[in-house]
């Protein structure tokens, strides 16, 4: 019997998902007694050390825990489920975990270190394990800020290491516990096959335990590729991913049907066999109605997140709405529908601007009030990625207006040198007096996790992406960013992250099209010396 200890923090579909994928049957811990009945037990942590203890201790569960692990029973932990097992965290000073491993979770901290450490890292083996049997050298999916400290005192614990500015435990093992900071079910095939160990209760299968690497050698963190997929209703009424030119997705002639490049769970699916690092669904026309009318989407990433077994995220609509009865909904809420459906993070766009605006016009002030923060504040600020869609400002000089400007090499319409980057709303229709860097900077203030930076101005244009524009934002914030908009080659890639030493990079339109693969892209970067994830 496997057990899944689920105490309602978060989401865990996406586990779920993996393993009902890989054949088994999950058992739900629903009382503090059906802790010391299962025969092996799954405890992904979710949210902040300290709420994943209070709620611990709240169902009455740390002490039937404890004798769990204390008997040496089959037992993986994931993500903040690693953390707990610790004496306590620097995110939650004065909270004590369970206590089971000695030492302390630290923040990340480093010059030019993007915290989050969100995305593909791989594991350097203390010792053998059968857990990892012939995957010491992949990739797996992290998302965390905070880490566990190798030290002398649990050294009899330490089963992987990774480097992401200084050594941290990314998996320990004594007898038949276990546990690993990554997300082995958004890890690919890497993370099923660890998950599969687990469940098979593989710990005999002696003739695939790996060998541990070089100490010496430090694990890489790669460049994520992202396929991305925005999907609205046609005029049939079908879901489709379209795909437009500087954000018109209809056809330039006939009756401009809107574009129609596919099916949406279709493409996930086939850009996660194809080996994208992430998979991202933009309902591109939400701001118009209520996103939780709209079932088919919901419909649409509850079957994606079956077949997908790398991040998710899902934009659009994401905002409070009063529907036609009156009722309100949150954002918080539309946020927990796209979660529940099988979301790993949620883009916001528009709804981010006007947060962005109230909270300039408050003077800088947090109030706890934005969806950023409330989203944050439940999910963790991994979760919540701000999507901008900003478009070129020419002027002529850097005092003609108080926005943060670029000097271009691709001067304007009357030879301007100058431009700022305006932020838009609801798809580029409504220009606002924002610009990136105040947004990029006052998001990441409020919380979020990530920018996804669209451009308008090289959306599917093919050009290559804006250098100036992504160069601009990723130097202005600490968080990972994300480079979209204007891929047509491999060499875009490439360039985009040499230049900019963005975390990621996103394209659409020359994926859908098969004009060029998501592994033309990987091998192009491993040639040139760029750490991806194979
Ligand atoms: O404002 O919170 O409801 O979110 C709406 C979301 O929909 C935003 O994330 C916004 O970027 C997106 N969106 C709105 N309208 C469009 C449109 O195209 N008409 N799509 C749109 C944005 C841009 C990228 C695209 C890249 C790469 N699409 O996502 O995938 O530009 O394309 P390329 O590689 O082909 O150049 P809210």
């Amino acid at each position: 019997m496997i057990s899944l200890l689920d105490y309602g923090a978060g989401n865990v579909r996406s586990l779920r998902n993996a393993i009902h994928a890989l054949g088994f049957e999950l058992t739900e811990i629903e009382r503090p007694e059906d802790i010391l009945k299962a025969e092996r037990l799954i405890f992904p942590g979710v949210g902040a050390f300290g709420a994943a203890m209070e709620r611990l201790h709240r169902l009455g569960y740390v002490e039937p825990l404890k004798e769990y692990l204390a008997a040496d029973r089959p037992f993986l932990a994931i993500c903040v489920g690693l953390q707990t097992l610790f004496e306590g965290s620097e995110e939650s000073p004065g909270v004590p975990g369970l206590g089971v491993i000695p030492g302390q979770i630290r923040r990340f901290a480093g010059q030019g270190l993007s915290v989050p450490h969100m995305g593909w890292n791989s594991v350097r083996l203390e010792r053998p394990s059968s857990l990892f049997a012939q995957y010491a050298d992949e990739k797996f999916y992290f998302v965390h800020s905070y880490h566990a400290v190798p030290s002398a005192e649990n050294a009899d614990w330490q089963l992987a290491i990774t480097d992401y500015g200084q050594p941290f435990l990314s998996a320990v093992q004594r007898g038949a516990v276990a546990a690993v900071q990554f997300h082995p079910e958004k890890s690919g095939a890497a993370g099923l096959a660890l998950l599969r160990h687990f469940l098979a209760a593989d710990e005999a299968a002696g003739s695939s335990i790996a060998v541990p690497r070089a100490a010496d050698e430090q694990t890489r963190f790669a460049k994520r590729i992202v396929a991305c997929l925005d999907v609205r209703a046609n005029d049939q009424g079908d879901l489709v991913v379209t795909k437009g030119d500087q954000y018109d997705v209809r056809e330039k002639s006939g009756d401009r049907d809107v574009r129609n490049l596919g099916k949406p769970v279709e493409l996930a699916a086939r850009y996660f066999d194809e080996g994208a690092d992430e998979v991202t669904f933009l309902n591109i026309t939400a701001f118009r109605d209520f996103p939780l009318a709209d079932q088919p989407m919901l419909e649409v990433l509850k079957l994606a997140s079956e077949r997908v077994f790398v991040p998710l995220t899902i934009g659009g609509g994401i905002r409070a709405f009063t529907d036609a009865d009156g009722r309100h909904y949150s954002a918080l809420d539309v946020a927990h529908a796209y979660f529940r459906s099988g979301a790993d993070k949620v883009s916001i766009g528009s709804d981010a601007v006007a947060a962005v605006e109230d909270y300039l016009a408050r003077g800088g002030v947090k109030d706890g009030s934005t969806a950023i923060e409330q989203i944050a504040a439940v999910y963790g600020n991994q979760a919540v990625v701000i999507s901008i869609d900003p478009r070129r400002v020419y002027v002529d000089s850097p005092e003609a207006t108080r926005h943060a400007v670029v000097e271009t090499a691709t001067p304007g319409p009357n030879g301007e040198r100058y431009c700022w980057f305006q932020c838009t709303v609801k798809g580029g229709r409504e220009g606002r007096d924002v610009d990136v860097v105040e947004l990029a900077r006052a998001c990441e203030a409020l919380g979020a996790g990530e920018i996804l930076l669209n451009s308008i101005d090289r959306d599917g244009t093919g050009a290559g992406f804006d250098l100036e524009l992504i160069g601009q934002v990723r130097a202005a914030v600490g968080i990972p960013v994300i480079a979209s908009s204007g891929a047509g080659c491999v060499e875009h890639f490439a360039e985009v992250f040499a230049a900019t030493g963005v975390e990621a990079a996103l394209a659409a339109g020359i994926f859908h099209r098969r004009e060029v693969p998501i592994q033309a892209v990987k091998s192009y970067l491993r040639d040139q010396g760029i750490e991806i994830r194979s």
